[in-house]
């Protein structure tokens, strides 16, 4: 997506990421990322009877929850972890500060400095639509009612660039199967927090259609691998990268994972999506990752991994074909997904 932002041919801004943040200890990344004057547009952590005792940095914006105890969780199930290409995960520094969440602006390494007014707890997910068992739950319950899971997935971007992420969570198809879809059920919406108070970018950029919106097929919804998204790197989830509960689908372009969302609809219809209805001539519904059908603007055959420099060829479906190529008749992009895919 990114209309105005992408930067030109293939490299990253340095600002955006430097290899070098790999090696540095947190204290030293901040500083040499922000500088003082930078970090000064950050919220400041004030302490009764205080001045300004501390800085907030991007580390620093995992919401307090009382489910703190669940992370880091044991369970790492190895045939989810990339084999051997874009394997590497990416240090949490990187994740942290490169990210897309137009909420809060569209810059990527703003968002995290704009997101200290968001409220990620607590929390409700609504569960509606055509299910048997509809209902509201507090976040607190559901990560307990699953057994919480790591994933090492790979995260692609329509932009061109990735990273590797290990996730916290739990397959999307156990909340499913919890409120049992009814017969005539075929698709599934996420729609994402609606609060212009709490989110500069969605107060300042009215035009957008938020809140943002996304949507699966029953049949990819159910996939192993569509991913209910809680934490990251052993703890809770950033609120840059989506707290308190994301969707994460590794074979997807990044548009399709939404943040921070508060309500999963089942319905008998194909859901309208933010970037389709935005762009509808560039961003498609199905929005598998494939290098054969380049963006309007671009070409996906190459993706540079995010803070390593590196340039690496695109693969169809992410590399989880494996897992989800049968669900679309042999091909990565269906038939008429994007007026310009062949
Ligand atoms: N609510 C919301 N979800 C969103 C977006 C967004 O702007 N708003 N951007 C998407 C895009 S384009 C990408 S690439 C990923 C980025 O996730 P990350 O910043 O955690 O890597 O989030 C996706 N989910
Ligand atoms: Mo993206």
């Amino acid at each position: 997506m990114a209309n105005i932002h992408i930067p030109p041919g293939w490299r990253l801004r340095e600002s955006e990421a430097t290899p070098e943040s790999v090696y540095l200890d947190r204290r030293q990344f901040v500083a040499r990322m922000g500088g003082g004057a930078v970090l000064a547009a950050a919220s400041l952590a004030c302490r009764p009877g205080g001045a300004a005792t501390q800085q907030r940095g991007p580390l620093d914006n995992i919401p307090d929850t009382p489910t703190a105890d669940l992370y880091p969780v044991a369970v790492n199930d190895p045939r989810f972890t990339p084999g051997d290409r874009h394997k590497e995960i990416s240090p949490e520094e990187i994740v942290a500060t490169y990210n897309n969440f137009y909420e809060f602006g569209t810059d990527k390494d703003g968002v995290w400095r704009n997101v200290g007014p968001f409220e990620a707890r607590p929390w409700e997910l609504e569960v509606t639509g055509l299910v048997e068992n509809p209902g509201v739950y507090d976040l607190v319950e559901l990560e307990r009612a699953f057994p919480l899971e790591e994933r090492i997935y790979r995260h692609r971007c329509v932009e061109r660039w990735s990273v590797v992420v290990p996730w916290i969570g739990f397959p999307l198809a156990r909340l499913l199967e919890r409120v049992q879809p009814r017969n005539d059920a075929s698709h599934v919406a996420f729609v994402t927090f609606n609060r212009p108070e709490q989110a500069y970018g969605m107060k300042s950029m009215t035009w957008w259609p938020w809140p943002y919106h996304e949507g699966l097929r029953m049949d990819e919804a159910m996939n192993e691998l569509a991913f209910v998204v809680t934490g990251m790197y052993g703890h809770p989830l950033q609120k840059q990268n989506g707290a308190p509960v994301r969707i994460h689908l590794p074979w997807k372009y990044g548009y399709k994972s939404p943040k921070s969302i508060v309500r999963i609809e089942v319905t008998d219809q194909q859901p309208a999506t933010f970037w389709n209805t935005s762009t509808p001539a560039e961003y498609g519904f199905y929005s598998n990752v494939d290098p054969g059908v380049p963006h309007p603007r671009w070409s996906q055959a190459q993706e540079e991994i995010v803070g390593t420099g590196q340039r690496v060829p695109t693969l169809p479906f992410n590399g989880y074909g494996e897992w989800v190529g049968e669900l679309y008749g042999g091909r990565v992009t269906p038939a008429g997904d994007v007026p310009h895919a062949r």
